[in-house]
């Protein structure tokens, strides 16, 4: 039986624009359906004010295409939301991407049929198209997550969601202002509304750790320096954890002297951004070293934050690195300001929300607007959300009652020829997500070639190798202080959700080794038919 396509990718992100690219290149026919109006994932949605990226903008990129890097002009250090959305843009202009994509068009549900060995396809549009491959690159974050706080359809004023924005921008000016959430989405979001708002009221439930970004225009020279050895940047940056180049230090952080580890937290707080997790080798494998970071920065708190009481609230208690570290520009100051009040919610939730603003720890609060930065149903969200059938009419929620079970974060057992960019399992979230993109795409589009090449029409996971890879994630996770908190990467914001740790921690480089052993030695744990 003829197939409408040999692949069908879901989400036209940075993941569903390059496997579409790398396919075609290889002679295969894809196609991308995409709900929303135009490329970008992410970026697409996530217009909040103050939206950018934590990675920097010369490492948060693509690396496929030498001409692409060469001629892309990033101009901060962090690049905002509206410019990373104009690179994906140029991107799917300079590949000719759109003639392979459909927007506006959200994928349902997806059956693979036995008999046929193919998918049938439907979307919310009513097409049912059959593809012998799917492809998910529906994004880690982007099912955004809306608490059941009671009360919530009474409010009378606009609500808003940081994952949701909408695309015309929203203007706060005169307005009063309630935000919930104190993830990274409303660290970068609440000094910005800050400065229009008549008066914002921020309910935290958790205090966050965040390092400043210390953003600035990139020099001219530095970009040309970039430029002049980018192959050399990337394979640096392949070589560590997090798949971004920045120096890590391995030594102990409790083994180092108080005033020498003292200049290496100041050092790296000076220069600003994620690499100050990567001050000492063990600060995510021990409680004593991990204190150390935590407490240098407690203290840049009480340093900022002029009222005592506001600033002990917004002191983080919990494990640094944890949560995923914030990266602001004036988060804590912003509770200077006169038109910014903290409360503190920590010990008892949100009674309900009413038609005026809310109502917390007994006393009502009244605003204009509300904003939940209350982030996403990670990593599974999306893909729960399509109801994929494998063999046996097995839905994956199903399959994932307890939790996601991938193989290399990749593929499922039951599910035949379906691929997942940056699954569950793999490094995916933990790294810069650019290189974790395409070296899954990769994988995928050499994986569809050699089964091509077979003559075979089916790839699957074995369970055995599926298993050992689920019990290896497990074990590594175990090993790091990351999977004890309430984060997303267990699952632990949405409740009756699994608590697993989701991604894979072992890091880029030794996953990397992992998929390069398997392809090696002939896709070791998958059965081709
Ligand atoms: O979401 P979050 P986010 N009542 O889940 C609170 C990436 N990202 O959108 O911590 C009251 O981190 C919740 O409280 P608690 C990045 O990977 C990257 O901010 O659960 N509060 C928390 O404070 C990031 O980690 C960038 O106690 C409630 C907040 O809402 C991920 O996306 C920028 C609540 C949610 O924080 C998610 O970030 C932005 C309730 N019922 C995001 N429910 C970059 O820089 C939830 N909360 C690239």
């Amino acid at each position: 039986m003829s197939v409408d396509f040999d692949a069908v990718i879901i989400g036209a992100g940075f993941g569903g624009m390059y496997m579409l690219h790398r396919l075609r290149q290889k002679g295969f026919t894809a196609h991308v359906f995409e709900a929303g109006k135009g490329v970008g994932g992410t970026w697409y949605w996530n217009r909040y004010p103050g939206a950018r990226c934590d990675v920097e903008s010369v490492q948060y990129s693509y690396q496929f295409s030498p001409e692409l890097e060469q001629e892309w002009e990033w101009s901060e250090r962090y690049a905002t939301q509206p410019e990373i959305l104009r690179y994906a843009n140029h991107v799917a202009d300079r590949f000719d991407l759109r003639r392979d994509m459909t927007f506006e068009t959200r994928i349902t549900k997806a059956v693979f049929d036995e008999a046929a060995n193919l998918w049938r396809v439907e979307t919310d549009k009513s097409d049912k198209v059959t593809a012998r491959f799917v492809i998910t690159a529906m994004g880690c974050l982007s099912s955004p997550n809306t608490p059941k706080i009671p009360g919530l359809e009474d409010f009378k004023g606009p609500t808003y969601h940081t994952g949701n924005w909408p695309h015309e921008g929203v203007d706060f000016t005169g307005k009063t202002v309630g935000v919930i959430g104190t993830g990274s989405s409303a660290i970068q979001s609440i000094p910005i509304m800050a400065e229009q708002a008549k008066h914002l009221t921020v309910f935290q439930r958790t205090a966050n750790y965040t390092v400043p970004a210390h953003n600035k225009p990139l020099d001219p020279a530095y970009v040309k320096q970039v430029k002049a050895s980018y192959p050399e940047m990337r394979k640096r940056a392949k070589t560590k954890p997090a798949g971004i180049d920045f120096t890590i230090n391995t030594a102990s952080a409790v083994e180092t002297p108080e005033a020498e580890r003292n200049r290496e937290f100041q050092a790296r707080w000076d220069y600003g951004g994620l690499g100050f997790m990567a001050s000492f080798g063990d600060l995510l494998l021990n409680d004593d070293s991990n204190k150390l970071a935590a407490d240098f920065v407690r203290a840049k708190v009480h340093e900022v934050v002029k009222d005592p009481k506001t600033a002990e609230a917004l002191v983080p208690k919990n494990i640094i690195g944890c949560k995923r570290l914030c990266v602001d520009t004036g988060y804590w100051a912003t509770f200077n300001r006169p038109n910014v009040t903290l409360v503190d919610i920590s010990d008892e939730p949100i009674e309900r929300i009413t038609a005026t603003g809310l109502r917390a720890k007994g006393q009502d609060y009244a605003f204009d607007c509300l904003v939940l930065a209350t982030g996403f149903d990670a990593m599974t969200g999306a893909l729960l959300k399509v109801d994929f059938r494998g063999r046996g009419g097995v839905t994956l929620k199903e399959k994932w009652n307890e939790g996601p079970k991938t193989y290399l974060g990749l593929t499922v057992v039951g599910f035949p020829n379906l691929f997942m960019i940056t699954g569950p399992g793999s490094p995916s979230v933990l790294t810069n997500m650019l290189p974790s993109i395409e070296q899954h795409v990769d994988f995928i589009a050499d994986c569809l070639e050699a089964v091509r090449a077979q003559g075979k029409t089916v790839i699957e996971p074995e369970p055995q190798a599926q298993e050992a890879w689920v019990g290896h994630v497990g074990d590594v996770s175990n090993i790091t202080l990351r999977s004890t908190c309430s984060s997303w990467y267990v699952g632990a914001n949405i409740p009756g959700k699994p608590r697993v740790f989701m991604p894979y921690i072992g890091g880029l480089p030794a996953y990397i080794q992992a998929c390069e052993t398997v392809v090696k030695n002939g896709y070791e744990g998958f059965a081709l038919a």
